[in-house]
This record gives C-alpha cells, structure tokens and sequence, in this order.
C-alpha cells in the first residue's frame, strides 16, 4: 500500500508501546505519549482529518462530534462499557463502534469482589488505623465487620461480570444469590448458580452483600439513591464496579455517615476522577481509583482488542467487538 494513502488514526491515550507500533505498521498515527486528557475542543482539533480512533472512557463520542468530521468511520472504545458514546449517532452515520467486552470480565470480577471482602471486613479502614500507629492492643470487637461465607449476595446487573462475581460468591464461598435484571438468566443458568431473580426492592431488602454491574445509562442514572439505600439492611455493604451516576454519591455519603448501611466499596464516581469530598472523610467506605480491569495482562487485552477492532474496520475485514454489529459503514 502507498504509504501516503495510509488511514490516519487518533489513539487518544497513551497506551502500550508495542501496541502503537502495531498500529504504525498499518496507519499513520497519532498519540498521546504525555497522557494529557486533552479538552474536548483539542480531542475534536486533532481528529480533524483521521479516519479512526482508538479512545477510552474520558473522550467522549456524539452526533456533534461526528458531524464535525465525516471522514471519521471508526471508534474503537478501549473499555467494555461505552456510555461515553452516542452509539445510534454512531450508527445514524455508518461509523462503526467498538468496545473491549470479555477480556476484561474475569479480572474485573476478581477485584469487584475483592472489593466486597475489602468492604465487609474493613481492610481499608483498619490498615488506616494500624499505620496511624493507633494499634496498641487487641479487643474483641476491633473491627468487626460481616461475613461474606454464607450471606446473601445481591446483583443488580447480571451480564458477563455480574455472573462472574455471582460464581465465585457461590462457589468458592457458599453465598446465597438474588440478583436483579431486565432479563432473567436462561433457566439452567439460575439452576447452577441457585440463583433467584427477584425485583429492585427485594434485591434490596435481601442483600447482605450488594454490587452493582450495570451499565450505565439515562434509566439506570442514580439507581441507588436515598430511598434505595433506606430499604438496605443497617448492616449491609454496597459495592460499586460499574459506573459512577448509578449511585446518587451524596445519598451514600449520607447514609454512610447514619450507618442506615454498613459500608460501602466504590471504585467508580460521579464527576471522576473528583470525587464527593464527603467521601474521603467517611471511615466505612473503600475507594480506589476506578482500577477494576487493572491487571498487566487484562489492560493488554483491551489494548490488542481495541486495535483488533481499529485496524479491522479500517482494512476492509470484520471488527471482532463490535458494539452494534448490523452498521452499515460509512463509505
Ligand atoms: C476501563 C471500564 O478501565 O471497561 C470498562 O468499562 O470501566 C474500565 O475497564 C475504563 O473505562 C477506561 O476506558
């Protein structure tokens, strides 16, 4: 091929180095070594002219945005979830979207129920007294917290990574499952698992140990707020995997601080990467900064995929991980 008639694509981020180069083998590329967020008026200046993007969770993708430039014909989403994409606006135009799911599902299970045991057994916050130097003796009820063996697991959200946690809840740790969804599991699924669907409020009411996995979207936008955190049990955990907006931060913040529930992981927030300060000065809430797929071997997958899919829909072939697969391309 001409080397002058080579696509020109956008990687957004700075991202593995052997990926970019990969991607110079077939485009002329432009990247982000220093990992500025660039403002959306810089992400749009320097897409001026490139036929692709390799993008994550911070650019985010509408009908504007895709007006502004025709030539674009593909968006390639280095993360599973893709709220930060108009994907009809996408569709509507024949630029083809792409998202990273499965090779991040297992790993983001693991640290979302880390992040459960994290919660219930109040790592943070003891680790954070010991380093205080404040340990000097032992006591029955020094940080008690609840069991996970045993309880019941709430899951709101059962796709791939919600039913990831919910096996290793029940069977690595004999946990009982309700979970709540739009459509239930196939039948031999919740036979496995013994797993009960129920609806919002039972999930509620029921759950010792509740997470959430679901995607973000207008319907599902503070899907836990007061009232929702008022029909928790007192000494219930809340966990937070998937993104930030499902959970009115404030209403937590509140609740967390009446212990109307026990604790709480967060791992997502609204407005991240800033955070509710009231949350930083609650003692029973875990944070980390949004790191569930953050394993070397998962954030190289996603990278590889993430590429897959841009060279794919740019070169004629099929992007394997499309997000809406019957697209017509844009010519
Ligand atoms: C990403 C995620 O790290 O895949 C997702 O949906 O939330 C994370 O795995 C993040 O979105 C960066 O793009």
């Amino acid at each position: 091929m001409n080397k002058t008639a080579r696509p020109a694509v956008l990687v957004a981020r700075a991202v593995f180095p052997e990926v970019i180069e990969r991607l110079r083998g077939v485009f002329e590329v432009e990247a982000n070594p220093d990992d500025r967020v660039w403002s959306r008026a810089e992400f749009s200046t320097r897409l001026a002219g490139k036929q692709g993007a390799l993008i994550t969770g911070s650019e985010r993708i509408d009908a504007e945005l895709l007006d502004a430039h025709p030539q674009l014909r593909a968006v390639c989403n280095m993360a599973v979830g893709y709220n930060n994409i108009d994907v009809p606006a996408c569709s509507a135009r024949g630029v083809v979207a792409t998202n990273t799911p499965d090779v991040l599902t297992e790993t983001t299970a693991d640290f979302g129920f880390a992040l459960m045991m994290a919660t219930a057994r109040r790592m943070a916050e003891s680790e954070r007294f010991l380093r205080r130097g404040e340990w000097t003796k032992w006591s029955y009820d020094m940080f008690t917290g609840s069991d996970i063996h045993g309880a019941t697991l709430g899951v709101l959200g059962m796709g791939r990574i919600g039913q990831a946690i919910a096996r290793r809840g029940v069977h690595g740790f004999g946990m009982k499952l309700v979970y709540h969804n739009r459509s239930r599991l196939a039948p031999e699924i919740e036979a496995a698992l013994g797993a009960r669907w129920v609806g919002k409020a039972e999930l509620l009411e029921a759950s010792d140990h509740l997470v959430l996995v679901l995607p973000y979207s207008a319907e599902s936008h503070h899907a836990i707020g007061a009232a929702e955190l008022a029909a928790m049990k007192p000494s219930a955990t809340l966990t937070n995997i998937a993104r930030g907006g499902i959970v009115d931060d404030a209403a937590l913040a509140q609740a967390l601080r009446e212990h109307r529930i026990a604790a709480a992981g967060l791992d997502v927030f609204e407005g991240e990467p800033a955070l509710n300060p009231a949350l930083l000065d609650l003692p029973n809430v875990v944070l980390t900064p949004h790191i569930a797929s953050a394993t070397v071997a998962t954030r190289r997958a996603m990278a590889d995929l993430a590429a897959d899919n841009l060279v794919a829909a740019l070169t004629g072939g099929t992007p394997p991980t499309p997000i809406d697969p019957g697209v017509p391309r844009r010519a």
